[in-house]
């Protein structure tokens, strides 16, 4: 079985899939919070809830594991560099009360994930102080536990956690499908020029496509497989 994608057809494993949200949290997502901050237009983010939840909910329906990641800080800032909070010239830096609460400061209300993809008690949310999902943190472990081997990537923004994120699997072996219309940025242009970098040169990075192919060919593999 494969997904419809480009550069080619992404191979579905049997097993060993796992999906992916990046950081689609109230500090990218709603004014108030370290994006609005940044000085970027957040609600450009919003138009992929939709697609996400729909891949959300198709996971959760066949039993296939999902990790969700947020950015964030401890309440100290010990695993914050100095460069990341100095850089820029925002008034509201990282670790500074605004509306939400602290600026990216882990559980803090504007760091929580949006309540539109709330995880379930069961699922995994791996905190995260970089950019990549894998830099400091127990992805990997849950991976490699898990027999994952195969990565459908959703969320935001895609040229920088995202793409990330994406480059770091395919480093340690990951099989990644970026999907184009449930990842976002907050410049058109980056995020058009990622999904080409990323596939260029047969699939240097790995592959994309879109939400609709990978959910009919779930449904063709486990639906199929739960009508027998
Ligand atoms: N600023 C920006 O585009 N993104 C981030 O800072 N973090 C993530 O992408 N999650």
């Amino acid at each position: 079985m494969t997904i419809p994608a480009n550069p080619y057809p992404y191979p579905l494993p049997s097993t060993g899939l796992a999906l992916i949200i990046i950081d689609m949290q109230r500090d990218f997502i709603e004014p108030g919070g370290f994006g609005d901050a940044l000085g970027n237009d957040v609600g450009l983010l919003r138009s992929i809830i939709p697609n996400v939840q729909a891949l959300q909910q198709a996971f959760r329906r066949y039993g296939l594991p999902i990790f969700q990641t947020v950015e964030g800080h401890l309440p100290d800032l010990s695993d914050c560099p100095p460069s990341k909070r100095d850089r820029g010239s925002s008034s509201l830096k990282i670790g500074d009360r605004g509306p939400m609460g602290r600026i990216l400061v882990l559980g803090e209300p504007g760091n929580g994930i949006i309540p539109e993809l709330a995880p379930l008690p069961d699922e995994v949310v791996i905190p995260k102080p970089g950019k990549g999902a894998f830099y400091a943190t127990e992805l990997e472990a849950y991976l490699k536990a898990q027999g994952i081997t195969h990565l459908i990537i959703t969320g935001v923004t895609t040229e920088v956690c995202v793409q990330t994120t994406m480059r770091e699997a395919n480093d340690r072996g990951y099989e990644c499908l970026l999907v184009e219309d449930a990842t976002e940025s907050y410049f058109p242009e980056f995020k058009q020029a990622t999904l080409e970098m990323v596939r260029a040169q047969d699939g240097i990075i790995g592959w994309t496509g879109f939400t609709e192919a990978v959910l009919s060919t779930l449904a063709l593999q486990y639906d199929a497989a739960v009508a027998v």
